[in-house]
């Protein structure tokens, strides 16, 4: 297996957390996005959509889209369990990781897109795009923020595949200079901890 990744793009990165959590190696290729080499006719043929990361199995096929790549992997390697284990564990992993990834992640990344300076020539920005993008944002950090209460992990007492997202989605925010509010005392805590973990550092 190999897989395709960027260092500063956050799927990628939640991606790497992902592995470090659970003490999986895996090579690593760099597909530079900022340089467009995803765009090749190449890169095209692994994932037509050009996104990273792209997971290449054994058999020369490729698996997209970062969750499914995580899930396939958490199916080969159980352990340590990173989407719970009865039913009802898993299905608040995959609650806690959805707002994560669709409210938090993709709130940021409107923002970026409809705000930064290195979008401005790549697309049109819109100032009522990025404004409802904070508005959304908010409303998702102030769920998570209730549901992490005072425990120490996104989902509970282990770390899962939310925090991952959650990780991955909070570093972005700080490079496109969208803040975390200083309001959400749960996962203001719970993100300086998660900074001090290896995985943090993937
Ligand atoms: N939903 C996909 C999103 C993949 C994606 O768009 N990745 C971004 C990096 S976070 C990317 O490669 N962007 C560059 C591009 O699409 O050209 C996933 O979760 O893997």
């Amino acid at each position: 297996m190999k897989i395709y990744d960027f260092v500063g793009a956050p799927n990628p990165k939640k991606l790497r957390v992902y592995l470090a959590e659970k003490g999986l190696q895996i090579p690593c290729e760099q597909v530079n996005i900022v340089t467009q080499e995803n765009r090749t006719p190449e890169f095209l043929k692994k994932n037509p959509l050009g996104g990273l990361p792209v997971l290449e199995l054994d058999d020369g096929s490729h698996l997209t889209e970062s969750l499914a790549i995580i899930e396939y992997l958490e199916d080969l390697h159980p352990t340590p369990p990173m989407i719970g284990t009865t039913p009802v564990e898993r299905a608040r992993v995959r609650e806690l990781e959805r707002i994560c990834e669709l409210g938090v992640l993709s709130s940021v990344a409107q923002v970026f897109q409809n705000t930064h300076p290195f979008m401005a020539g790549r697309l049109k920005q819109s100032p009522d795009a990025a404004e409802n993008a904070r508005n959304r944002l908010a409303a998702n950090l102030k769920v998570v923020d209730t549901k992490i209460g005072d425990r120490p992990f996104v989902a509970g007492s282990r770390p899962s595949i939310a925090d991952c997202t959650l990780f991955a989605a909070l570093e972005f925010a700080e490079f496109a200079q969208v803040p975390l509010d200083p309001a959400f005392k749960n996962i203001n805590r719970w993100y300086a901890g998660f900074k001090e973990r290896p995985s943090a550092q993937a």
